[in-house]
């Protein structure tokens, strides 16, 4: 068979919905985009602890912090489970952790931004993982077999944590006024890094095109941002917190909010590694992956000396 005619099949397939496993064959552009997006993706579940992770201590109550211990976990496993996804493609682990480490693979914009107060952990919760859960649900219908069972998992898990944030905004927002403008405050400056989480623009962006025609994309950047502004100010309004948008307004028209521009040169600025947090995030992976080489090296000791005996 010539290359044009598997690239054919390959794509029948995708059109009549049948998932493409590991063993199947595949474009290699397919598989580096998939290797590319699943590895960025694992990225972020791991580097998206980091923020969290640093409240645990400091969580007000017994509840909060098994709550957040317990959330902070998932997003590890989160990544266990992409990173599996990306071996099924033939990348390493430790060469798609290295790729993290050297700065040649991208994670989400959204983890290079600071969380200053308890207030932000719950708004964490409701708008990073909100957006998040998104994007992800439509993944479960991603065209690639591992990725799409992976992302069941992990939506109904990210649907908690979505509820939990919420559920401490609530509290907080019926709380004292100094509890309020907490909240007001993180939602002021979580909610332009939330939309970007999306990606570019349509117009800019570089892979959606060829993603959706491979059903790794089930919808646009542009079209799941909108579907997130649209479910979330309903949300915000329950909470009484402010969007901080003077141009958000319902357009009876499109039966959509029209929302004021990104800044994309903020969006750009961060992706590129100079957001307020991206130096710090990535020291932080490498010491961890640096500590914990004499866990790796104890562990494969163990599975060889294991293996000695077994065979003696
Ligand atoms: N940040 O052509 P496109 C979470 C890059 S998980 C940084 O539109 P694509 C759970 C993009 O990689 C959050 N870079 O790209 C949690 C590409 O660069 P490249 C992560 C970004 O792939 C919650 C370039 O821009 N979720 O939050 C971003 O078609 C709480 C051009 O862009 C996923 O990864 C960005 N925001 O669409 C954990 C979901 N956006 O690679 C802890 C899976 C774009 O050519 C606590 N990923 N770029 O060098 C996707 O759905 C897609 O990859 C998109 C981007 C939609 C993110």
């Amino acid at each position: 068979m010539t290359q044009a005619e598997k690239e054919l099949r390959f794509q029948e397939k995708i059109d009549r919905e049948i998932k493409i496993e590991p063993n199947d064959w595949m474009p290699d552009e397919y598989r580096q985009t998939l290797v590319r997006q699943i590895s960025q993706h694992a990225h972020s579940e791991v580097v998206g602890m980091l923020p969290e992770g640093n409240w645990i201590t400091r969580a007000p109550n017994l509840r909060r912090k098994a709550v957040l211990l317990a959330k902070v976990q998932d997003e590890a496993g989160h990544g266990l489970y992409l990173y599996s996804a990306v071996e099924t493609l033939g990348t390493s682990r430790e060469q798609t952790i290295d790729d993290l480490h050297s700065g040649k693979a991208k994670y989400s914009s959204i983890f290079n931004y600071p969380a200053l107060t308890w207030a932000d952990i719950g708004t964490i919760g409701w708008l990073v993982d909100g957006a998040a859960i998104m994007n992800q649900v439509a993944l479960c219908r991603t065209s690639y077999g591992p990725y799409a069972r992976a992302m069941v998992k992990i939506c109904k898990e990210e649907s908690f944590h979505q509820r939990q944030g919420y559920e401490s905004l609530i509290k907080l927002c019926n709380g004292t006024p100094q509890q309020k403008a907490m909240a007001q405050d993180a939602m002021n400056r979580f909610w332009w890094p939330a939309l970007m989480m999306f990606g570019p623009s349509d117009a800019e962006s570089t892979h959606s095109d060829q993603s959706i025609k491979w059903k790794i994309k089930r919808f646009t950047n542009d079209e799941l941002r909108q579907s997130f502004v649209d479910a979330t100010v309903p949300q915000a309004e329950i909470l009484g917190l402010t969007i901080p948008d003077s141009n958000l307004k319902w357009n009876e028209e499109r039966g959509h909010y029209d929302f004021s521009e990104i800044d994309w040169n903020e969006f750009w600025q961060v992706v590129k590694g100079n957001g307020p947090c991206n130096k710090e995030r990535l020291a932080a992976r490498v010491k961890a992956k640096e500590e914990g080489a004499w866990v790796r090296e104890a562990a494969s000791a163990f599975a060889k000396k294991r293996a000695m005996k077994k065979s003696a």
